[in-house]
Protein backbone atom coordinates (compact mmCIF):
# COMPACT_ATOMS: atom_id res chain seq x y z
CA UNK A 1 0.00 0.00 0.00
CA UNK A 2 0.97 3.31 -1.06
CA UNK A 3 1.82 5.25 2.39
CA UNK A 4 3.39 8.37 3.72
CA UNK A 5 5.58 8.48 6.79
CA UNK A 6 7.24 11.94 8.54
CA UNK A 7 11.29 11.99 8.89
CA UNK A 8 13.28 14.33 10.95
CA UNK A 9 16.61 14.67 11.05
CA UNK A 10 17.03 16.01 14.57
CA UNK A 11 19.66 18.46 16.34
CA UNK A 12 22.89 16.10 16.51
CA UNK A 13 22.26 15.00 12.72
CA UNK A 14 22.39 18.66 11.76
CA UNK A 15 25.22 19.15 14.18
CA UNK A 16 27.45 15.96 13.51
CA UNK A 17 26.62 16.79 9.80
CA UNK A 18 24.73 13.87 8.93
CA UNK A 19 22.07 15.20 6.74
CA UNK A 20 23.91 13.59 3.48
CA UNK A 21 24.74 10.47 4.80
CA UNK A 22 21.43 9.87 6.17
CA UNK A 23 19.78 11.23 2.41
CA UNK A 24 22.18 8.18 1.13
CA UNK A 25 20.37 5.64 3.32
CA UNK A 26 16.80 7.32 2.35
CA UNK A 27 17.24 7.38 -1.09
CA UNK A 28 18.49 3.38 -1.54
CA UNK A 29 14.78 2.71 -0.07
CA UNK A 30 14.04 4.31 -3.55
CA UNK A 31 11.14 6.46 -2.18
CA UNK A 32 9.71 10.18 -3.37
CA UNK A 33 10.43 12.93 -1.30
CA UNK A 34 7.11 15.11 -1.52
CA UNK A 35 8.41 17.29 0.64
CA UNK A 36 11.27 18.98 2.65
CA UNK A 37 12.07 22.45 4.94
CA UNK A 38 14.48 23.28 7.96
CA UNK A 39 12.47 24.35 11.09
CA UNK A 40 13.08 25.68 14.37
CA UNK A 41 10.95 23.90 16.54
CA UNK A 42 8.67 25.96 18.84
CA UNK A 43 7.63 24.42 22.38
CA UNK A 44 4.69 24.15 20.76
CA UNK A 45 5.23 21.89 18.26
CA UNK A 46 7.78 20.13 20.22
CA UNK A 47 4.62 19.36 22.84
CA UNK A 48 2.40 18.25 20.64
CA UNK A 49 4.59 15.79 18.59
CA UNK A 50 5.76 14.09 22.02
CA UNK A 51 2.45 14.55 23.39
CA UNK A 52 1.94 10.69 24.25
CA UNK A 53 5.40 11.06 26.34
CA UNK A 54 4.30 13.67 28.06
CA UNK A 55 4.37 11.99 31.26
CA UNK A 56 7.84 10.07 30.72
CA UNK A 57 10.44 11.36 33.24
CA UNK A 58 13.03 11.90 30.12
CA UNK A 59 10.04 14.02 28.28
CA UNK A 60 11.73 17.74 29.88
CA UNK A 61 14.74 16.48 27.98
CA UNK A 62 13.26 15.29 25.26
CA UNK A 63 11.67 18.48 24.52
CA UNK A 64 15.27 20.24 24.94
CA UNK A 65 16.90 17.58 22.66
CA UNK A 66 14.59 18.27 19.72
CA UNK A 67 14.15 21.56 20.08
CA UNK A 68 18.31 21.67 19.69
CA UNK A 69 19.46 22.83 22.89
CA UNK A 70 22.12 20.17 23.01
CA UNK A 71 23.17 20.34 19.62
CA UNK A 72 21.53 23.06 17.16
CA UNK A 73 18.37 24.79 17.20
CA UNK A 74 17.04 23.40 13.85
CA UNK A 75 15.67 19.81 12.35
CA UNK A 76 15.13 18.55 8.88
CA UNK A 77 11.55 17.60 8.30
CA UNK A 78 10.69 15.64 5.36
CA UNK A 79 7.76 13.77 3.85
CA UNK A 80 8.82 10.37 2.36
CA UNK A 81 5.67 8.27 0.01
CA UNK A 82 6.07 5.14 -1.28
CA UNK A 83 4.78 1.21 -0.79
CA UNK A 84 5.33 0.36 2.95
CA UNK A 85 7.66 3.09 3.63
CA UNK A 86 6.77 3.40 6.91
CA UNK A 87 7.68 0.19 7.86
CA UNK A 88 11.11 -0.08 5.91
CA UNK A 89 12.14 3.39 7.05
CA UNK A 90 11.40 2.32 10.61
CA UNK A 91 13.87 -0.80 9.74
CA UNK A 92 16.62 1.49 8.21
CA UNK A 93 16.28 4.12 11.38
CA UNK A 94 16.91 1.12 14.02
CA UNK A 95 15.63 0.71 17.45
CA UNK A 96 14.78 3.84 19.54
CA UNK A 97 17.65 3.06 22.45
CA UNK A 98 20.58 3.48 19.63
CA UNK A 99 22.78 1.10 21.98
CA UNK A 100 19.80 -1.52 21.05
CA UNK A 101 19.83 -0.57 17.32
CA UNK A 102 21.14 -2.69 14.80
CA UNK A 103 24.63 -1.65 14.18
CA UNK A 104 24.44 -0.96 10.27
CA UNK A 105 20.82 1.02 11.46
CA UNK A 106 20.85 4.56 11.47
CA UNK A 107 20.32 4.78 15.13
CA UNK A 108 22.77 2.26 15.10
CA UNK A 109 25.72 3.78 13.34
CA UNK A 110 25.33 7.43 14.41
CA UNK A 111 23.38 7.41 18.29
CA UNK A 112 24.11 7.92 21.70
CA UNK A 113 22.88 7.44 25.32
CA UNK A 114 23.70 10.43 26.90
CA UNK A 115 24.41 10.48 30.75
CA UNK A 116 21.40 12.91 30.65
CA UNK A 117 19.78 9.96 29.87
CA UNK A 118 18.26 11.30 26.67
CA UNK A 119 18.45 8.48 23.45
CA UNK A 120 20.22 10.45 20.96
CA UNK A 121 18.96 8.92 18.03
CA UNK A 122 19.57 10.96 15.20
CA UNK A 123 16.45 10.65 13.35
CA UNK A 124 12.40 10.41 14.18
CA UNK A 125 10.42 8.51 11.74
CA UNK A 126 6.38 8.07 12.03
CA UNK A 127 5.72 4.48 13.46
CA UNK A 128 2.24 3.83 12.08
CA UNK A 129 -0.20 5.70 9.37
CA UNK A 130 -2.44 7.33 12.39
CA UNK A 131 0.81 8.77 13.76
CA UNK A 132 1.63 9.65 10.26
CA UNK A 133 -1.09 12.00 8.98
CA UNK A 134 -0.97 13.38 12.61
CA UNK A 135 2.87 14.21 12.64
CA UNK A 136 2.85 15.44 8.77
CA UNK A 137 -0.57 17.79 9.63
CA UNK A 138 1.87 18.76 12.02
CA UNK A 139 4.61 20.13 10.56
CA UNK A 140 3.43 20.68 6.90
CA UNK A 141 0.89 22.81 5.30
CA UNK A 142 -0.95 21.57 2.58
CA UNK A 143 1.26 23.88 0.21
CA UNK A 144 4.15 22.59 1.36
CA UNK A 145 3.92 18.91 -0.21
CA UNK A 146 3.56 18.34 -4.02
CA UNK A 147 0.85 15.58 -3.64
CA UNK A 148 -2.24 16.06 -2.48
CA UNK A 149 -2.83 13.58 0.88
CA UNK A 150 -5.47 15.02 2.48
CA UNK A 151 -8.90 17.02 2.26
CA UNK A 152 -8.54 20.54 2.79
CA UNK A 153 -10.22 23.52 2.95
CA UNK A 154 -9.94 26.80 1.98
CA UNK A 155 -9.84 29.63 4.88
CA UNK A 156 -10.29 33.54 4.45
CA UNK A 157 -7.52 35.25 5.68
CA UNK A 158 -7.58 38.76 6.49
CA UNK A 159 -4.88 41.09 5.78
CA UNK A 160 -2.27 38.87 6.11
CA UNK A 161 1.09 39.73 6.99
CA UNK A 162 4.44 38.55 6.05
CA UNK A 163 7.74 39.48 6.61
CA UNK A 164 9.64 40.08 3.11
CA UNK A 165 13.12 41.26 2.91
CA UNK A 166 14.01 44.64 3.48
P1 LIG B 1 10.62 6.29 18.42
O1 LIG B 1 11.34 7.61 18.15
O2 LIG B 1 11.50 5.11 18.09
O3 LIG B 1 9.25 6.20 17.78
P2 LIG B 1 9.32 6.86 20.96
O4 LIG B 1 9.00 5.86 22.02
O5 LIG B 1 8.20 7.45 20.16
O6 LIG B 1 10.42 6.19 20.01
O7 LIG B 1 10.13 8.03 21.68
C1 LIG B 1 10.38 9.27 21.06
C2 LIG B 1 11.81 9.71 21.37
O8 LIG B 1 11.98 9.88 22.77
C3 LIG B 1 12.87 8.69 20.99
O9 LIG B 1 13.23 8.73 19.62
C4 LIG B 1 14.02 9.07 21.89
O10 LIG B 1 14.72 10.20 21.40
C5 LIG B 1 13.27 9.46 23.17
N1 LIG B 1 13.12 8.32 24.10
C6 LIG B 1 12.22 7.31 24.00
N2 LIG B 1 12.32 6.43 25.02
C7 LIG B 1 13.32 6.90 25.79
C8 LIG B 1 13.91 6.42 27.02
O11 LIG B 1 13.53 5.38 27.60
N3 LIG B 1 14.93 7.16 27.53
C9 LIG B 1 15.37 8.30 26.92
N4 LIG B 1 14.86 8.78 25.77
C10 LIG B 1 13.84 8.10 25.21
MG1 LIG C 1 7.48 7.26 18.19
Amino acid sequence: MTEQTLILIKPDGLKKSLTGNILSKLSELKFEIIGTKIVRVSESLARKHYKDLLDKPFFPDLLKYIRGEFHTRRVMALVYSGEDCIKSVRKLAGATNPEEADPVSIRGAYGRVTTYGVFENVIHCSSCPEDAKREIQLWFEPDELVDELYPVQTVAVQKPQKRVWA
